[in-house]
């Protein structure tokens, strides 16, 4: 089925996290949220989200730089043209064009979900989905003491989340992690997620967390190494999973060749759209690597769009695709993203597309930036 893209609207929120999210690398308190309206030439109307961040510390993006891409490179080669498939965007983009994979995602994303809409499918069928439901769960940002520590992820558990992350750095790793397995015992779905906060020259550090029984630790080194992964990787039990070193099928099959990991976090806005991230899933479904889905402190457009991608068949572990309020006090879609008291979440099958309705009259409130980008002749 032919799409044609007749506009593109980018407005940007600001959306108030109901708590500050700390990493190793950074705080955020507000969401400043990148949010791209697409209109195909029928009149077909979606939405997507550009997941960069406010600061350029996870990635090399932002919200701002992403904003110029799409203006400045991404719209002009998706406007007005004709893609026989949602699979031709990415390449489109790719040609000649280095970089900017979470303004790319942001518009490729949204001609899958344009498809799904013009084929009247849940966004999740078009992708290959097959799960009628996805396994949640939380990743909890680093907290002032260990006790504070253990009383969210207490809560946690209570709650129903299927996977505990708790961010660490160096001086909030070792002791936190020791006294939140001490407190919710061996059985607890525990694992880590540094952000790059160390180096092989703490190597004597991570061991210690070797012994805490973790699912896996992500991301302990540098967010674009391979190769001091893989030397790490030999001397710990506990597998490592790649987040931001992984943006592309390529790096994931250099993680297997290196064995600088043995799961994979696929974030579809990290990896430039939904073609790339359907390749690393198939490539770590022969590979016998497990897959699971990150989060970005996603609103519910982007959340849509995850829960339809953990909804294939190799997303066999938790994602990172929480309820919406465990974020914000109001979302800004409808219904909101909840989740069971066993820790599930369901994925949207009786109506096409990202299956949650935008609130177009709260974005509007909440919208501090916007413009319109149409064909320029
Ligand atoms: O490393 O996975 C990460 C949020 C911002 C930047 C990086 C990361 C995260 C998260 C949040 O862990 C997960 C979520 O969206 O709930
Ligand atoms: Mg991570």
């Amino acid at each position: 089925m032919p799409l044609r893209l007749e506009r593109l609207t980018l407005h940007e929120i600001q959306l108030p996290l109901r708590e500050p999210f700390r990493i190793s690398s950074g705080i955020q308190t507000t969401r400043r949220i990148l949010l791209v309206e697409l209109e195909e030439a029928r009149g077909a109307v979606v939405w997507s989200e550009c997941v960069a961040s406010e600061q350029p510390n996870y990635s090399p993006e932002t919200v701002d730089t992403a904003w110029l891409a799409i203006r400045d490179w991404v719209a002009p080669r998706v406007l007005g043209h004709t893609f026989e498939d949602p699979t031709q965007v990415f390449p489109t983009l790719e040609r000649d064009f280095r970089g900017h994979l979470m303004a790319k995602a942001a518009v490729e994303m949204g001609m899958w979900a344009l498809d799904a809409e013009l084929r009247q499918v849940p966004l999740a069928h078009r992708l290959g989905g097959t799960r009628t439901c996805i396994e949640v769960g939380i990743s909890l940002g680093i907290q002032s003491s260990p006790e504070a520590l253990v009383e969210r992820a207490g809560r946690a558990v209570l709650a129903g989340y299927r996977k505990i992350k708790l961010k660490i750095e160096p001086g909030a790793d070792v002791t936190y992690l020791r006294a939140v397995r001490d407190a919710l015992g061996p059985g607890a779905p525990l694992m880590a997620d540094a952000n790059n906060a160390y180096s092989l020259a703490d190597t004597e550090r991570l061991l210690e967390l070797d012994e805490l029984g973790l699912m896996m630790i992500e991301q302990p080194l540098a967010w674009d190494d391979l190769r001091c992964h893989a030397e790490l990787q030999r001397q710990l039990r506990t597998p490592l999973c790649l987040d931001e070193s992984i943006t592309s099928l390529d790096r994931a099959k250099d993680m297997v060749a290196l064995g600088s990991g043995r799961i994979i976090n696929i974030k579809p806005g990290r990896v430039g759209g939904f073609g790339p991230s359907l390749a690393i899933h198939d490539f770590c479904a022969r590979s016998g690597i497990p897959v699971w889905c990150g989060g970005m402190l996603e609103s519910g457009v982007g959340r849509g769009y995850n829960v339809a991608l953990a909804s294939l068949s190799n997303f066999v572990k938790p994602g990172d695709i929480s309820p919406s309020s465990r974020y914000w006090l109001e979302d800004v879609v409808t219904p909101e993203w909840t989740m069971s008291e066993d820790g599930l979440m369901a994925v949207p099958l009786s109506q096409p597309g990202i299956g949650v309705t935008v609130n177009r009259k709260r974005i509007a409130d909440l919208t501090v930036r916007k413009e319109l980008l149409v064909r320029s002749r």
